[in-house]
């Protein structure tokens, strides 16, 4: 996957990105992340972003003219390699269609982004992502040029940045073969609609804490069990409104009338 992240401050994101899983999804030729500074696009001597909202109010908006010409110009150039790929292999076009590419800008105001978001853009060749800043971004670039808008929770940053981040960081790790065990995200949390119960490793005692004994027994089918139960237990107790959307069978809704009856 292919990544394009417009934004006023690209110094913010080469620590995050250069580090860990991140740096070995780019060593893998899994992921790409290209930056690009929004002022590169503004035009004038001073390289102006940003103005005052019509109708005052304060704070001050980012101008559209920069923010257009710098997806555009992505826009552009994809559409040349997409021609580029069309003379040379049909297969490779199919994959590359411009459409494919969702311009999206992280904003308070945006869907609330999640596990299932970041399933769905894992799908796609390649992202824009749009970093908004200060008070907010130009009316016309929501209306005319971005397809999408993310939210990453209900407080307020000072800018998309770390947005972003977030969302390359969920995206990334659900890319084939960048995770090393296979299927280790598909048990995560959120994966499955459930929370994680509890995880342990060695030593078996810890102090005068010691570890389940139903784990250090080899018996594969009751491990399962007892994590399955931990999993329906914490979250009927830290997150219950996610058992209204997850996919439960027979066994898990006894458990959890069981639960029920234990705390009534
Ligand atoms: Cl995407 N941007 C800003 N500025 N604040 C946020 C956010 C995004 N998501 C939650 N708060």
């Amino acid at each position: 996957m292919r990544i394009d992240i417009l934004t006023l401050f690209p110094g913010m994101f080469p620590g995050y990105l250069n580090e860990s899983i991140l740096q070995k999804a780019q060593d893998l030729g899994q992921l790409e992340v290209h930056l690009h500074n929004i002022r590169d696009f503004a035009a004038g001597k001073h390289h102006v972003t940003d103005e005052p909202p019509f109708g005052g109010g304060g704070g001050m908006l980012l101008k559209p003219e920069p923010i257009f010409d710098a997806v555009e110009s992505l826009i552009l150039r994809q559409a040349q390699d997409k021609v580029f790929n069309l003379q040379s292999s049909e297969e490779k076009d199919q994959r590359l269609k411009i459409e494919d590419m969702p311009i999206i800008l992280l904003t308070p105001q945006g869907r609330p982004f999640s596990q299932t978001i970041a399933q769905e853009l894992s799908q796609h060749e390649r992202l824009v992502l749009l970093c908004g800043r200060y008070e907010g971004v130009d009316e016309r670039v929501r209306q005319h040029l971005v397809t999408d808008e993310i939210s990453i929770g209900d407080y307020v940053l000072t800018g998309g940045e770390l947005a972003a981040m977030v969302i390359v960081d969920a995206v990334t790790r659900l890319l084939p073969g960048v995770l090393g065990a296979e299927g280790a995200a598909e048990t995560d949390s959120h994966a499955t609609g459930l929370l994680e119960g509890p995880h342990y490793t060695k030593p078996a005692q810890f102090r005068e804490w010691t570890v389940p004994e139903v784990l250090r027994s080899g018996h594969a089918a009751n491990i399962a069990r007892w994590r399955r139960e931990e999993s329906l237990r914490r979250t009927w107790q830290r997150r219950p409104d996610l058992l209204l959307t997850a996919e439960l069978d027979e066994a898990d809704r006894w458990f959890l009338g069981k639960l029920a009856g234990e705390n009534s």
